[in-house]
């Protein structure tokens, strides 16, 4: 099972970019939690959160598994919606 994204697409590299939304992100620790969470994950590079639209960005590498993001990101208090 893949990753049921916000959006997909290529960035100028050619690298197949996933935007998901999180919940529960509040400041700056919040987006270093995130970001490091989703960074550990394999197939995930160049992880970007933006608090404000409270969604992160990242190259997809390899086919990523919803769960393991889920996991990884509730492991850290926050949820994605
Ligand atoms: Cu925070």
């Amino acid at each position: 099972m893949f990753l049921p994204l916000l959006s997909v697409y290529w960035n100028q590299k050619g690298n197949l970019m996933a935007k998901i939304k999180i919940k529960g992100m509040s400041c700056n620790h919040c987006i270093m939690a995130v970001t490091k969470a989703l960074n550990e994950i394999e197939g995930i590079e160049n992880v970007k959160v933006d608090l404000a639209k409270g969604e992160a960005d990242f190259d997809e590498v390899a086919p990523i598994g919803m769960d393991i993001v889920r996991k990884a990101i509730k492991k850290e208090g926050y949820e994605v919606v």
